[in-house]
C-alpha cells in the first residue's frame, strides 16, 4: 500500500508511535510518505520506501496566526495526486484530521477517493480536544474519519464520554520494538552516571504541567533520604526552569542529571533502576512501556491508559494521582530489596511484551485493508 502518515515531528509520543509505525510498515513492503513540518525526530533513514515530504507555512505580515491546516491540506492533495498515495494514516486529531478532511473533499472534486484513518493520542481528547473552542471542529474530523483508533480502551472511553461520535472506535495500543530494548544489561556503562551503591531513577517527558514533574522531585527527594541515589530527567519543556528552582530548594541540584532532549533513550533506561510516571492524565504512556521494555520496574499514576500498561505489584506500582507518600512507600520498597528489584525488572520486561510491533503492526494493516474495501464499495 501507498500509506501517507500525519504527525507531530517533535519528541511526543504520537510523533513517535507514527515514525516506529511507518518505519515498520515500509520494512513489511508498504511505500510510506510522511508529510509534516519538520522531519520526524526518530526519522534517521529515508530510503526507497520511506519519503519525508515538508509542509511550509510561508508568512505573511496579515496573518497574526500562521494557517498551517491549510498548508498542510494543500500538501496532503498535491502529494496524494503525485506519488497516488491510497490511504492516509493522520496522528492526533488537531488539526491532521480536520486538514486531512479538507484534502479529501479536494480530491473528491478531482475524481480521486482517498480514504482517512485517523489515530486518536490523549491530549487531543482529554486535554486540548474538549475545550468549547475546539470541540466543534474535532467532533466532526472525527466523525468525517473512515476508522478511527485510540491508543488505549481509557482513551476509547474518554473520547465516547467527552464527544458525540457516531463512529466505531478501534483500540490499537501502542507498541514497542523490543529487540531495540534487548541489551541484555551488560554494556550499560552505568559506571559513568553513578556509582555503584547508588540507585538511578529516570523520567521521561516534554516536562509539561500534564506530567507533574514536581512530583517526580518531591518522589526523588524521600527516595535520596533512604538511600544514595541519583534522577535522571530527560526531554525538555515549560517546567524545566520550575523543576530545576526546586531542586535546588530542596538542596538536591548536584543529584540531579537534566539530559534535555536525548535520542538515546534505550541507553538512558539501560542503566535504570526505576522509572517514575505520576501524570495528571496519561492515555497510554509510551515513555513507562520503553522503560519496562528495558527491564525497568514503573512507580506511576493510575490515570487514563497507564493501568493498561504498567501492573500494579508486577511490573511496577500505582498510586492516586498527586499522592507522593504512596509512590516514595513504594519506590523504596522496590529499591531498597535486591531480590524484589530483580523480580520487578524482570516482570517489566515480560509485560512489555504484550505490546511487541510485531503483534500491533498488522492490526494496522489490517484496519487500512478493511477500510480501503468499505470506502471502494461505497
Ligand atoms: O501529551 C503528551 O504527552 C504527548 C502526546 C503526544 O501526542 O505526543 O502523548 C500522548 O500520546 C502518547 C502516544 O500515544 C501516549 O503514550 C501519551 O500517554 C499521551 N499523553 C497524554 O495522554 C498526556
Amino acid at each position: 500500500m501507498k500509506i501517507g502518515i500525519v504527525c507531530y515531528p517533535t519528541f511526543g509520543g504520537s510523533g513517535v508511535v507514527a515514525t516506529e509505525l511507518g518505519l515498520e510498515l515500509s520494512k513489511r513492503g508498504h511505500e510510506i510518505h510522511f508529510i509534516t513540518y519538520n522531519q520526524p525526530v526518530r526519522l534517521e533513514l529515508l530510503s526507497n520506501n520511506v519519503h519525508y515530504h515538508e509542509v511550509n507555512v510561508p508568512e505573511y505580515p496579515l496573518f497574526h496566526y500562521q494557517p498551517y491546516e491549510l498548508a498542510l491540506s494543500s500538501k496532503l492533495v498535491d502529494m496524494v495526486k503525485l506519488h497516488k498515495i491510497e490511504i492516509l494514516h493522520v496522528h492526533y486529531a488537531i488539526p491532521h484530521a480536520y486538514a486531512a478532511y479538507m484534502a479529501k473533499k479536494m480530491l473528491q472534486e478531482e475524481g480521486i477517493y482517498v480514504p482517512i484513518v485517523t489515530t486518536l493520542h490523549g491530549t487531543d481528547i482529554t486535554l486540548v480536544g474538549s475545550h468549547p473552542f475546539y470541540k466543534p471542529a474535532v467532533t466532526f474530523s472525527i466523525n468525517k474519519s473512515d476508522a478511527v483508533t485510540t491508543v488505549s480502551q481509557s482513551l476509547k472511553d474518554d473520547t465516547m464520554r467527552l464527544f458525540d461520535i457516531k463512529n466505531n472506535i478501534s483500540v490499537v495500543p501502542n507498541f514497542i520494538d523490543l529487540d531495540k530494548y534487548n541489551h541484555g544489561f551488560t554494556d550499560c556503562q552505568r559506571g559513568m552516571m553513578a556509582n555503584d551503591d547508588e540507585k538511578i531513577i529516570t523520567h521521561i517527558s516534554n516536562l509539561r504541567p500534564v506530567k507533574r514533574v514536581q512530583d517526580v522531585i518531591e518522589v526523588f527527594y524521600n527516595i535520596q533520604k533512604e538511600m544514595p541515589a541519583k534522577l535522571m530527567l530527560v526531554g525538555e519543556g515549560p517546567e524545566r526552569e520550575k523543576v530545576e528552582n526546586h531542586c535546588q530548594r530542596l538542596g538536591i541540584l548536584e543529584k540531579v542529571i537534566f539530559f534535555g532532549r536525548s535520542n538515546e533513550i534505550d541507553k538512558i533506561l539501560c542503566f535504570s533502576d526505576l522509572f517514575l510516571l505520576p501524570s495528571q492524565t496519561e492515555s497510554f504512556g509510551l515513555a513507562a512501556l520503553e522503560a519496562m521494555a528495558s527491564g525497568v520496574p514503573v512507580i506511576s499514576s493510575n490515570t487514563g491508559g497507564i493501568p493498561e500498561v504498567n501492573i500494579h505489584g508486577v511490573s511496577g506500582y500505582l498510586s492516586n494521582v498527586g499522592d507522593i507518600e504512596d509512590m516514595s512507600k513504594n519506590a523504596i520498597h522496590i529499591l531498597s530489596n535486591p531480590e524484589l528489584l530483580v523480580e520487578f525488572k524482570n516482570n517489566a520486561r515480560k509485560e512489555s511484551l504484550n505490546f511487541d510491533l510485531h503483534n500491533i503492526v498488522p492490526k494496522y494493516e489490517a484496519i487500512y485493508e478493511d477500510t480501503m474495501a468499505k470506502c471502494m464499495v461505497l
